[in-house]
């Protein structure tokens, strides 16, 4: 018999955030993956991450797809609503669920299989829609549920656990998130919580489609000597670019940098990004620097993390739309099925 339930029961001590609830309350399941995968850890950084923003779960809205990947929204979060999508059609779900309701904190986590092979059509329409939404990339380099396969983010020239060498190009999906418009664009590592809880915060606060790509080893096929998803690989070829911090007010800040080490970039919430520069002179703003730095660590077989882009001025696919700010199950009959004549009045308006 398997026992996936935790104990409810926390001890009186735990330390508690503003809505009254403790670290725990945003647990979920236990996780049923393999012991050492980078998915778990994921799911912690997303647990604190809406620990420490004071996200009420039942505000939330987790959705996936299909794979080991997929399978984690059950492992964290369990007040939260969820929709576990077929196989690579989160993205389309996410974005109808959003339509209808648009109070709700969208969380999407995917695979790179989900996202970058059979759901690589939805993935690309969210993003350039402009979604608000967090999507997430749990990205290995293998199909990890169905015994590791290469993905279409599995480097051209790195080998499989048995030595077969992948002679495919990658698709890089931060490189397409960016060309695709989104307005925050983020790369981290599963094996660095420190650096990858404040990019998730940094994403909850975004307004628009805001996409990371979190590079998780699968312990069980692609961790080995000749993957570039290694824990090995990716801890000796990480070039993070900056460090962030998120301020969710501006009158919080108080640490004094030297000038010139940290760019600020104010959301439309009013929190405050704070990136402590590490790449001399890169600019987070600037979309095609961001390409082009991407492009150029791909090419030395580094792996830039960090906050690549962000665009706090971003329109989402609501302000697009211009859609009704009352989600469709607080509408009431009368404004839904307005009667004959206001049919009438958009008919004649048509002719
Ligand atoms: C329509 C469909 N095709 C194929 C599969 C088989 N399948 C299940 S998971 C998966 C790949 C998952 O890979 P990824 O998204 O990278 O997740 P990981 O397990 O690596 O986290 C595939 C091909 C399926 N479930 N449904
Ligand atoms: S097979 Fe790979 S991706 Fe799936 S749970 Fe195991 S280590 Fe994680
Ligand atoms: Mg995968």
């Amino acid at each position: 018999m398997t026992y996936h339930a935790k104990p409810k029961l926390h001890h009186p001590s735990l330390a508690r955030n503003a809505v009254g609830l403790t670290r725990r309350d945003y647990e979920g399941k236990v996780s049923t993956l393999c012991a050492g995968c980078g998915h778990d850890s994921i799911s912690a950084a997303i647990i604190q991450a809406c620990w420490e923003l004071d996200v009420k779960p039942h505000r939330v809205a987790k959705l996936s797809g299909i794979g080991c990947s997929s399978k984690t929204p059950d492992y964290f979060l369990r007040n939260a609503h969820g929709f576990n999508a077929v196989h690579g059609r989160m993205p389309s779900v996410l974005t109808g669920a959003n339509l209808a309701n648009r109070e709700l904190l969208y969380l999407g986590v995917s695979g790179d299989g989900d996202s970058a092979s059979i759901g690589i059509g939805q993935f690309v329409h969210s993003i350039r829609r402009g979604v608000n939404m967090v999507y997430i990339v749990e990205n290995n380099g293998v199909y990890g549920l169905t015994k590791g396969q290469f993905s279409a983010t599995a480097d051209q020239g790195s080998t499989s656990k048995r030595g077969v060498v992948n002679a495919d190009q990658p698709i890089d999906l931060v490189g397409l998130a960016l060309q695709l418009g989104a307005s925050y664009v983020a790369r981290g590592f599963s094996g660095d919580k420190q650096q990858l809880v404040p990019l998730i915060k940094g994403a909850i606060h975004h307004r628009g489609a805001a996409f990371i790509d979190v590079i998780s080893p699968c312990v069980a096929f692609n961790n080995h000597a000749g993957s570039t998803k290694s824990y090995e690989y990716v801890r000796q070829h990480n070039e993070a670019v900056n460090r962030l911090d998120v301020i969710p007010c501006r009158s919080e800040i108080s640490v004094e940098y030297p000038e010139g080490s940290v760019v600020e970039v104010e959301q439309h919430d009013g929190s405050v990004l704070r990136l402590r520069k590490l790449a001399a002179g890169y600019d987070p703003t600037d979309r095609a620097a961001a390409l082009n730095l991407v492009l150029a660590h791909d090419s030395r077989g580094e792996v830039a993390t960090g906050l690549l882009f962000v665009d706090s001025a971003a329109h989402d696919l609501h302000q697009h739309l211009n859609t009704t700010e009352v989600p469709f199950n607080r509408l009431d009959a009368a404004v839904l099925c307005p009667g004959a004549a206001a049919l009438q009045r958009i008919n004649e308006g048509l002719r």
